[in-house]
């Protein structure tokens, strides 16, 4: 195990910490994102810092240990960034190529794709599944699928394709604003822009953390709207017990590279039964039903043998790297808890995470602005990302609709403003971990 490389934090009081700009006046919910929950505790910030980095250093050394990290990230001069793609052992993945090369089929739903979507439906516990080259293009089969119209409610607060498959869809995006505690869609807010145009909601799990997806769910049946939710971020999570992705009409998760389970590229679309999988495997093929006939203007969004093979061999690694990951998450939550003015989202309650990112607020109680303490983290090799900074609203395809301005977003635009995505992957090492906690309690 390697020795923390920084010395651990001076440990100030709190009444010593300057602020970096004064209280201002906020709505109730933005006001409820920056305080209540913040864990203050008076007095904690001056309990021994350098003690609880120590043990969770050798906790979580050990627990690494354990799992056997066999290439454990070491050399602190290597930059590190929010996170680094899982890879099974390369000759795990050879003998499946080498039958893709023998066999000479590449792609259009050969044999792994066909053993995939089967493991991933036992694996994930949903009904249905249909793979797809990546989940832009699943998202944009998706909503075709289901033959919207006119306006569809989404959050401003994700990656720009959720929104994007709107317009590739021909669809209005009508932006409300999000949670102060989830940072996913308030169904109040939801319920509010509905209007005749309204087609469908499209919700993200964002960060993995599902929605409230019961009172989602019923607002869409209550006004007769279809929910799609964008559970790119979501593989393997569940709520009360049940797959978060059998909510809604359709899930569409993303297998990139960045993600807790990838193929390289891909993503697929839960749905709840065959005649639905049937559409979308037509959709996703141009739209054939056969040699000669096609029966929807459909796309290619196959996802190709090589990427199914590989799905094939992550999948036996998926829940040791999901233990790594936890043991990453409540290091950071130990070792952050106390920091004035920073911020981890909740825990996951009674549902079950997948620690897909660790963001953090940086509230004006920080000593430093947000992006003062990314720049700080960079000048020590360590690349968080402002995901989900700027808000989708505010790019130029979006910023003139009447649903993106600033102020009727307050929640989600003081979140972007804040946030800051520390690394979590599986084989980052623990003293990067604690080097990352010493410099945010120290900047
Ligand atoms: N919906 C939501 C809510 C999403 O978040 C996303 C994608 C989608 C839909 C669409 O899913 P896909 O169509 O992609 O399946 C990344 C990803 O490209 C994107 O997939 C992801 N969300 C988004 C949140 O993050 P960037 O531009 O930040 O990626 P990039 O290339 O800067 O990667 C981040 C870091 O990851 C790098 O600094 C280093 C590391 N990395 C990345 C790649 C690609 C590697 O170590 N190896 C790699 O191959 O968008």
């Amino acid at each position: 195990m390697q020795a923390n490389p920084l010395r651990a934090p001076s440990v100030d009081t709190e009444g010593d910490m300057p602020l970096n700009g004064a209280a201002e006046q906020k709505p109730t919910a933005a006001a409820e994102m920056d305080g209540e929950r913040l864990p203050l505790a008076p007095g904690t910030l001056g309990a021994p810092v350098q003690a609880i980095l120590q043990r969770l250093e050798q906790e979580f050394g050990r627990i690494l240990d354990e799992a056997d990290v066999s290439d454990a990230e070491t050399t602190p001069a290597e930059p590190i960034f929010v996170t680094r793609p899982f890879l099974p052992p390369l000759g795990e993945f050879t003998p499946l190529l080498e039958r893709i090369w023998r066999t000479r089929v590449l792609t259009n739903g050969g044999p792994y794709h066909r053993e995939l979507e089967h493991r991933l439906r036992d694996h994930l516990g949903v009904p249905e599944i249909a793979l797809f080259n990546n989940a832009t293009t699943a998202l944009i089969v998706a909503l075709r699928a289901l033959d919207l119209s006119g306006e569809v409610i989404t959050t401003p607060y994700s990656f720009v394709a959720t929104s994007h498959a709107l317009l590739w869809s021909g669809l209005t995006p009508v932006f409300v604003d999000v949670d102060p505690h989830t940072l996913n869609l308030d169904p109040a807010a939801i319920e509010a822009a509905i209007t005749p145009r309204t087609s469908a909601i499209l919700p993200v799990h964002c960060y993995g953390h599902p929605c409230d997806v019961e009172a989602i769910d019923a607002i869409g049946r209550r006004h007769g709207l279809k929910v799609i939710y964008d559970a790119a971020h979501a593989f393997g999570v569940r709520h009360r017990g049940r797959s978060v992705l059998t909510f809604g009409d359709l899930s569409v998760l993303s297998f990139h590279a960045t993600k807790v389970f990838n193929t390289f590229e891909g993503g697929a679309v839960v749905c709840a039964d065959a005649a639905r999988k049937d559409q979308i495997d037509k959709l996703k093929n141009f739209g054939h039903d056969g040699e000669t006939c096609v029966v929807d203007v459909g796309m290619n969004g196959k996802m190709s043998e090589l990427n199914a093979a590989l799905g094939l061999v992550q999948l036996n690694y998926v829940d040791t790297t999901l233990g790594r990951r936890r043991t990453i998450d409540a290091a950071y939550r130990e070792g952050l808890q106390g920091v004035r003015g920073v911020r981890c989202l909740d825990d996951a309650n009674d549902d079950t995470a997948n620690y897909a990112y660790f963001p953090i607020l940086v509230g004006p109680e920080y000593p430093i602005s947000r992006d003062a303490l990314n720049e700080a983290l960079k000048r020590d090799g360590v690349h968080p990302r402002r995901y989900f900074y700027p808000l989708i609203s505010e790019f130029p395809m979006y910023r003139s609709l009447p649903s993106a301005r600033r102020d009727l977003l307050p929640v989600a635009a003081l979140a972007a403003d804040r946030v800051l995505c520390l690394p979590i992957y599986p084989d980052l090492d623990a003293a990067v971990v604690a080097r990352v906690i010493a410099r945010i309690a120290n900047p």
